[in-house]
């Protein structure tokens, strides 16, 4: 297998393009496309002021590495979310980024939520959910209002994530599996602010296979975090990878062919806003100062109330 570029060995086929790249070409090429999507789906340019959220996995430091060498104003966040377990997930994430930024002298903040809510995420989801599911909606609702918060806060008018094509695949099938509407109507690579306290999210990597990412961080040297989350292992995430793998294996190219043509049917109309939902004034929590679509406390507050609470009943 010999690059399309040079002709010289190449180490990565990707077969969904019918394309093969040697080391030095690779590394180009992902750069390059990152920012033909970046100028494509309109996410920003280099006026804008871009925070990373990166959680110590290939991904999300590989994009940072990106914007940061592509010349952007790109700043990290990391959230601390209290995860150890046998493999001290949160702990070793942490100091990765933190040698990650320091070896390269990027600007960071670090969210401890501990010490900022005095209960770490499984804690909080222990009690909120009383052990009856895994913390994953807790800590998506705690990264959620931490990453808005730190944006807004920080005069960041961009938040950017790491998700690639097999998250974004992934999370389409759960929920075409369910017709969840609502999520469908939110699934987006770029969410543009409906609200000046709303910061606009986007995810440049949305067109990337799981393993280009992971080609990038490992031929470039990128240190991270190997580990998934322990929380993570048996999820029905991980379940719909799997078999949309084993469909990409028969058929090079399904799983962009199902994101990308859900983009374009969202385009046409599919999954619009119902017309009564189009103009929903968003409400600012009393608690927070956080924009929220119902009247009073936002959901994040009132989860937090719920752990603040001396007695819980059952
Ligand atoms: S949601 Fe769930 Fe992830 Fe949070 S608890 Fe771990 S697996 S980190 S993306
Ligand atoms: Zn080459
Ligand atoms: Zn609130």
């Amino acid at each position: 297998m010999r690059c399309r570029k040079c002709s010289q060995k190449a180490v990565v086929n990707m077969r969904q393009h019918k394309l093969s790249l040697c080391k030095e070409h690779y590394l180009e090429w992902l750069p390059e496309q990152t920012e033909r999507f970046i100028q494509k789906y309109n996410m920003f340019t280099h006026k804008d002021k871009v925070l990373v959220a990166v959680s110590g996995g290939k991904d999300s430091l590989t994009l940072w590495e990106i914007l940061w060498k592509s010349g952007y104003v790109a700043d990290g966040l990391y959230i601390n979310l209290g995860i150890d377990g046998q493999t001290k997930y949160s702990e070793m994430s942490r100091q990765i980024v933190l040698d990650f930024a320091r070896e390269r002298a990027l600007r960071f903040t670090v969210v401890d939520v501990e010490e900022e809510f005095r209960e770490t995420v499984p804690q909080i989801a222990a009690r909120t959910l009383r052990g009856k599911a895994k913390p994953c909606s807790v800590c998506g609702l705690v990264k959620r209002h931490i990453m808005n918060r730190v944006a807004r806060d920080a005069g960041y008018n961009i938040l950017a994530t790491g998700h690639n094509l097999d998250d974004e695949a992934a999370a389409l099938f759960g929920n075409t599996l369910s017709w969840a509407k609502g999520y469908l109507i939110r699934q987006n690579p770029v969410l543009e602010s409906i609200h000046p306290g709303v910061i606009k999210k986007v995810k440049p990597f949305f067109r990337f296979y799981e393993r280009e990412t992971a080609a990038y961080a490992v031929l470039s040297r990128i240190t991270y975090v190997y580990d998934e989350c322990p929380y993570s292992i048996g999820s029905k995430t991980i379940y719909y990878k799997g078999l949309l793998n084993q469909l990409e294996a028969d058929r090079p190219g399904a799983k962009l062919h199902f994101f990308l043509a859900f983009l374009k049917a969202k385009k046409e109309g599919l999954f619009a806003q119902p017309p009564e939902k189009c103009g929903l004034e968003l409400k600012t929590c009393p608690v927070c100062g956080q924009p929220t679509t119902v009247p009073d406390t936002c959901a994040f507050c009132r989860m937090m109330d719920k752990v603040k609470s001396p007695t819980v009943k059952g």
